[in-house]
């Protein structure tokens, strides 16, 4: 059995208070010198080996207490034997070979365009020097560089610089999963930013030459980040600089290096031309995120990577509420739940279902998923609905003073909330315990009377058993509720329910007429809410709820409604759901956000789960014919007022990425794609062209594309933008995305022909291999074909970068879901991964999983 298990936890049994690195760099052979100031760990009793993990390295020199020693590392660290070390305080000097030139899994040390830099978290910093790899173990870092390059980075503060080195020292002690350094021919975009007690930082996003000008969108994002957080949770940045990195190979969004945060190049470089509305959103939010993992995270950090959303789920909290309040919490709201469901859901109903604290893992890079950020930052929200705001302000105050400095885990999360506010979490804490999203079924009760009718809400859980986790206890869920009479008034506002049994009933007394309820407002906690009620019923919510939210679920409900009769009886496109979604897209009091939302229909994905979920079996083709019949429909319908409602959202004036112009795109776009189905692409062509913004430009090819035209488009679009990676990503992407399904597997293997399709950099990959899986009926053609063809790029990419291959493979998860055909291939594909030499833990782990 290779997995590591929580139950097994230990303190390490040395502490190391001081580190001192050198890094001589060169591509095929840098050096790298520690010195490690260690003592005993008084937490464990007796004596005990020192053991280090270290992985790839080639051991030079190792001395202890400036005395030679003589030990051999094995595959996976080295182990100094208790008889060797002295009692009391000691220093281990090691120096290793390391080639940075090699490494193509972009974890540890490695290079990126002739730029070195690091990647630690989670294991990372094995890969560099002999070491304590784990988060509990927190040390000072002090850091010098040499090498030919003109920037020499690392974390902390510097302290000094001259031609080919540069020192750098970080007061914050911190785990080495934190640690970095970039080295490069860079470019600086400064700024500087002054604390709320009066310290001036030096603000940097150290780029490629070429890319300064893609900067500012990202400073303004780091001030209104820094801002917010000294704000609302009352945090101050801790250092004098704050430096951001770009790179463009990177295996994810970013990372939150102690004062020196790396970014893959696309979750930060962005100008008006280059990156979408959806993309500058997206850039603000990531860049927040691991802004304010510097305290959620940095300074107080995880215990062991059990405890991964401790700080992963409360970041992702922060950067939600960070993104509500400057873009509006309604629609935010509304993305993060599509979110949530497209991608948690379905982890948690799959056979990939794992705890938002799991117990056990194989490796660890494949436990950073959904379940353990979004499903983490559900619980969170939750929490604060229960304890209230003041509640949970009191909580995360507690919580910095107590847990500074320190490892944590969730029960000390849990405890401070208890201990803040009096309340028993016990029954709670099942949410990070155990799997599974719990289904909600409602049960509604009237009985009119003299004084006013009795309204009684049943509500009635369950908890569906997942891998290892047969039964389960139930749930504390919050159930947000309000009432509104038949003419659409709210007679009972938003009230919390607190559902902690099996079965509950809640009783509203006094009320004049029998209300009709609007249940899980806000989506007040994650789970699948099972409410029979009719299509007028829901056409009502979809024109009166008062919560945002809510009205907005209600026409996505019934959306789904439609769409799966038109999928399982052949039924025609329903008049209610026709009008009642029309009404509101015309409705101009709303958010233009608001209703391009509205108007976006069900993913084909969400539609097979769906189906899937109503115990039938999907039929991917039968979807996306049903779901093009229903665009075709709400074009007719919206047709006399598409052209009219698109120049009433025009945007004129410079370009700006805040919410409210791209609110307003948003709508224009959905328009103008819906428009693309009846004028044989006449607008769209005209959009295309004039087009000053990616937004605009990418939308219009986007809606050529959707009804099989836009080639000269597509070939325009290359010859302006062949030079810059990033955007030719989306060049690769839409044109698996929006491929004809029998058109899919021969659009792939066009474009992995081309010489600028490289395995080597991650961003480049998921363009197409993400872009195949995402295209619902291709992938999921009956020949199987393109199952075949993710296989065969999973096996090829496991052998340079097993990280992206094993997150890539959740592509077939779902693999249950579907006809016994497409089952037998999938698992053929799945075992065939399975069975080839050599292949990674990582990928085993995940495939493994996925078999059962
Ligand atoms: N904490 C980071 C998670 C992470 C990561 C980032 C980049 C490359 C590899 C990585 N492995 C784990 C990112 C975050 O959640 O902020
Ligand atoms: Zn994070």
């Amino acid at each position: 059995d290779t997995a590591v298990y929580l139950r097994d936890y230990q303190p390490f049994a040395h502490c190391v208070d001081q580190v001192e690195l050198t890094f001589r760099l060169a591509p095929n052979s840098t050096r790298v010198s520690a010195r490690l100031h260690m003592r005993p760990n008084p937490a464990r009793e007796g004596r005990h080996d020192l053991r280090l993990d270290g992985e790839g390295l080639r051991l030079i020199a190792l001395m202890l207490d400036g005395r030679p020693l003589d030990a051999t590392p094995d595959d996976n660290g080295l182990t100094i034997p208790a008889a060797d070390l002295p009692g009391g305080p000691f220093v281990l000097e090691t120096e290793v070979e390391i080639a940075p030139e090699a490494n193509t899994a972009l974890e540890g040390l490695y290079m990126s365009n002739g730029m070195y830099c690091t990647q630690c978290e989670a294991e990372g910093f094995r890969k560099i020097t002999f070491y304590p790899d784990r988060p509990d173990v927190m040390a000072r870092f002090r850091v010098r560089v040499e090498g030919d390059a003109p920037v020499l980075l690392s974390n902390g503060n510097p302290m000094g610089a001259g031609p080919g080195w540069a020192e750098w020292d970080d007061p914050w002690p911190k785990p080495a999963y934190l640690f970095a350094l970039v080295a490069g021919d860079l470019r600086a975009h400064g700024d500087t930013y002054t604390t709320a007690s009066g310290r001036q930082v030096a603000l940097n996003i150290w780029v490629r030459p070429g890319d300064e000008h893609r900067c500012q969108w990202g400073m303004d994002s780091i001030k209104r980040s820094m801002e917010w957080d000294e704000r609302v949770y009352g945090r101050e940045y801790d250092l004098d600089v704050f430096n951001i990195v770009a790179v463009d190979d990177f295996n994810m969004g970013a990372m939150e290096n102690k004062g020196l945060n790396i970014f893959n190049s696309k979750c930060v470089l962005a100008t008006p031309e280059t990156m979408t509305d959806d993309e500058f959103a997206r850039i603000e939010g990531i860049i927040a995120h691991e802004y304010f993992h510097n305290w959620t995270g940095n300074r107080i950090t995880c215990r062991d990577w059990f405890q991964l959303c401790l700080k992963e789920g409360l970041t992702v909290y922060r950067d939600q509420q960070f993104s509500g309040d400057l873009r509006g919490h309604a629609v935010k709201r509304i993305e993060d739940v599509l979110a949530l469901r497209a991608r948690q859901f379905r982890e948690d109903q799959g056979p990939l279902a794992h705890p938002v604290r799991p117990d056990s893992f194989v490796e660890i890079n494949n436990f950073y998923t959904a379940t353990v950020y979004e499903k983490g930052a559900e619980i969170i929200g939750m929490l604060k609905l229960l304890v209230g705001d003041d509640g949970y302000q009191r909580a995360l105050d507690l919580y910095f003073n107590r847990h500074d400095g320190q490892a944590a885990t969730i029960e000390d999360w849990l405890k401070v909330f208890e201990d803040a506010t009096g309340r028993d979490l016990s029954q709670f804490s099942r949410w990070y315990f155990e799997a599974g999203t719990p289904r909600v079924k409602v049960y509604e009760a009237w009985s009119p009377g003299a004084e006013g009718g009795v309204y009684t809400l049943t509500l009635a859980q369950e908890n569906p058993p997942t891998p290892d986790q047969p039964t389960k206890g139930a749930k504390v869920i919050p159930v947000a509720v309000g009432l509104l009479n038949p003419n659409g008034d709210e007679v009972v506002p938003t009230t919390v329910l607190e559902l902690t049994k099996p079965v509950e009933s809640f009783r509203f007394e006094g009320l004049a007429t029998r209300p009709v309820p609007s249940i899980l407002r806000g989506f007040s906690a994650p789970v699948v809410l099972e409410h029979d009620i009719s299509t007028e019923t829901r056409a009502f919510l979809l024109a009166h709820d008062t919560d945002p939210f809510n009205r907005w679920e209600a026409g996505r409900a019934l959306s789904k409604e439609v769409l799966a009769a038109m999928v399982a009886q052949g039924a025609p496109v329903s008049r209610h759901w026709l009008s009642g979604l029309a009404r509101l897209v015309r409705d101009e009091s709303l958010d233009p956000a608001f209703r391009a939302l509205a108007m976006r229909l069900p993913s084909e994905d969400d539609m097979a789960a769906t189906l899937a979920d109503a115990g039938h079996v999907p039929d991917p083709a039968a979807i996306h014919d049903a779901r093009g019949r229903m665009s075709d429909a709400l074009a007719a319908e919206l047709a006399p007022e598409l052209p009219g409602l698109r120049e009433a959202m025009a945007t004129p004036g410079p370009f700006s990425a805040e919410a409210g112009p791209a609110g307003r795109r948003a709508l224009a776009n959905a328009c103008l794609a819906l428009q693309t189905r009846l004028d044989g692409g006449t607008a769209a062509r005209a959009a295309f062209d004039a087009a000053t913004n990616m937004t605009d430009r990418l939308s219009a090819l986007v809606s050529l594309l959707t009804v099989g035209q836009g080639r000269s488009q597509l070939a325009a679009f290359e010859h302006d933008w062949q030079g810059d990676r990033l955007v030719m990503d989306k060049w690769f992407s839409v044109q698996v995305l929006h491929a004809l399904p029998d058109a899919l597997v021969d659009t792939v293997n066009r474009l992995t022909a081309r010489p600028d399709f490289t395995m080597g950099n991650p961003n480049r990959f998921r363009a197409v291999m993400g872009a195949l899986s995402a295209n619902h009926a291709g992938f999921h053609h009956a020949s199987g074909a393109a199952y075949r063809l993710l296989a065969d790029w999973l096996i090829r990419l496991d052998a340079k970068n097993p990280q992206t291959a094993a997150r890539m493979s959740t592509a077939f998860e779902t693999w249950r879901r579907y006809d016994a055909g497409r089952q037998e291939r999938i698992r053929a594909e799945l075992s065939r991964i399975a069975q080839t030499p050599g292949l990674s833990r990582d990928l085993a782990e995940m495939v493994g999983r996925m078999l059962g």
